[in-house]
């Protein structure tokens, strides 16, 4: 792989953890990055500490580096006090600083609660409408068009992995649908590295059966995933819940969550 210095952010958090592990020895340098802290660099290894609201802070953070894997930010739903400094101003923060720096590849963590107001009987792709369930899905939307302006204005490639539910294992009916083993993320990563595009959006998935998207386009970008939450099903197919908006949306609680439309 020809790149030298990778920048991971939200290196503290589940998955930089796993990343952290997983990615480790792959590249000359990886450079670590969360507000929160993290563990002392190992050989190999750069830590950065940064809030990504910090503009000046995330300009240096992107000093020298070659690819970042953008996996820091709020990850759940919270008030806009929490959301707008960490998603939506530290996306700004990141995308202008790869800009300045001359960063030419960004993999983004995006979520599936960008579309999760989708229903669940719908089989969508890549170009289904946003449907963002809560304002921390519709930072991830502002997300994905914040790279899309930067990857044809300014020749930064994105790849926007919509990432369903990414755990050892799945807990419940819903991510029968939505699970991406850690195996799974890294190779979309991968591909995210890869891959010759110059902006995309995939689903971040596992080949499970009861998927609600069509992830042709993640295939066509070469990826191949090897696990499937299937063998849950006679284990988690009953565990569902008895709220009717999570259980008919894609987003699940997400979507629940605050509800007042029509139901
Ligand atoms: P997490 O909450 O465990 O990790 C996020 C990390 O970002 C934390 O360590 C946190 O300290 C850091 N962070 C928050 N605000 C920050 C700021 N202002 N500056 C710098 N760092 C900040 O979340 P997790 O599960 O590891 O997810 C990683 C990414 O993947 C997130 O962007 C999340 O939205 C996305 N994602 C995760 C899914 C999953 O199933 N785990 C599903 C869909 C998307
Ligand atoms: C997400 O975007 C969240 O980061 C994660 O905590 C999970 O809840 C996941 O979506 C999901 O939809 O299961």
């Amino acid at each position: 792989m020809p790149y030298h210095r990778v920048l991971l952010t939200g290196a503290a958090g589940n998955l930089g953890r796993v990343l952290r592990e997983r990615l480790a020895g792959r590249f000359p340098v990886l450079r670590l990055s969360d507000v929160a802290e993290m563990a002392p660099a190992d050989p190999g290894e750069e830590v950065v500490r940064c809030d990504l609201a910090d503009a000046d802070a995330v300009t240096e953070l992107c000093r020298d580096v070659d690819v970042i894997l953008h996996f820091g930010g709020r990850s759940t739903e919270a008030d806009w006090d929490t959301v707008l400094p960490a998603n939506i101003i530290g996306a700004v923060n990141l995308w202008e600083a790869a800009r300045k720096t001359g960063v030419k590849r960004i993999v983004f963590a995006s979520s599936n609660h960008v579309i999760g107001l989708h229903s669940r009987s719908e089989r969508i792709d890549h170009r289904a409408m946003a449907a963002p369930d809560c304002r921390y899905g519709l930072s991830k939307a502002f997300g994905e068009d914040l790279a899309a302006l930067y990857a044809y204005k300014h020749g930064i490639a994105a790849l926007c992995i919509r990432i369903g539910s990414s755990y050892a294992e799945p807990a419940d009916a819903r991510q029968l649908s939505t699970w991406m083993s850690f195996g799974d993320l890294v190779r979309m990563i991968d591909v995210g590295l890869t891959a010759d595009y110059t902006y995309e959006i995939v689903y971040g998935v596992s080949d499970n059966s009861r998927t609600f998207w069509d992830n042709a386009n993640a295939e066509r970008l070469g990826y191949t995933p090897r696990d499937s939450a299937d063998r849950f099903i006679p284990a988690l197919a009953g565990k569902t819940t008895d709220d009717p908006i999570a259980e008919r949306t894609q987003g699940g609680s997400f979507s629940s969550a605050e509800f007042t439309g029509d139901p």
